[in-house]
């Protein structure tokens, strides 16, 4: 305690120089806590670009074109790079593994994971193509809407920001009405229904500067 004292009031008969060490380090501890919480959101980004480009070539599958396999192929390899590289592991090892936010995009992940592997079975002659087709639109426009959210909520555009979160919003509300109007008890609508909730669920943790 009393060892702090005297460094805050060095710092303090140090103010006229520039920044105060304690302010630096208080500025220090908010850029790390942001990073944690900024750095989960662009993660999101990408898992949900993942999606986006699956759910497209989920429809050439079904379509028959042959754009389609090449397309799942990637969305596999990126969100793969985006859940397993050295970023995410760093940020493991700063202790974030047990945090909400954490668990939440690893479970997107693994369901995200499993759908694009049901995607990969899709074809011209799968049955339901109609009902696919729904749910395929259910999970691109899911995707963009989370990631609009996600973006207007980092403020950097000052009023624009507030336009990009209602209409992400507005997104996510006419996947979950797209969701309904699916009658089929599939694996897959099953699969589709539980990523699109933690779609919904994950703007809902926005970037914040004391996030733990
Ligand atoms: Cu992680």
């Amino acid at each position: 305690m009393m060892k702090r004292i005297v460094w805050l009031l060095s710092c303090l008969s140090l103010m006229g120089l520039s920044a105060c060490e304690f302010d630096r380090h208080e500025q220090h501890e908010a850029r790390h806590n942001l990073s944690y919480t900024l750095k989960m959101h662009h993660i999101h980004m990408l898992i949900n670009h993942a999606l986006q480009m699956s759910a497209q070539g989920a429809d050439m599958n079904l379509q028959g074109v042959d754009h389609g396999p090449g397309m799942l192929m990637k969305s596999s390899e990126l969100l793969k790079r985006a859940m397993s590289g050295p970023e995410m592991a760093s940020l493991h090892k700063l202790g974030n593994a047990n945090k909400p936010l954490m668990e939440m995009t690893h479970a997107l992940a693994d369901k995200s994971t499993l759908l694009i592997e049901q995607m990969k079975n899709l074809t011209s002659k799968s049955e339901n193509k109609d009902s696919i087709r729904l749910l395929n639109h259910a999970i691109e426009v899911a995707a963009a809407g989370s990631s609009m959210i996600m973006l207007g909520q980092q403020g950097m555009a000052g009023d624009i920001d507030a336009v990009m979160v209602n209409h992400g919003q507005a997104m996510l509300g006419e996947a979950s009405g797209l969701l309904q109007n699916v009658s089929e008890e599939s694996e897959y609508k099953i699969l589709v229904n539980q990523v699109v909730h933690m779609l919904i669920g994950i703007p809902a943790m926005p970037v914040r500067p004391d996030d733990d």
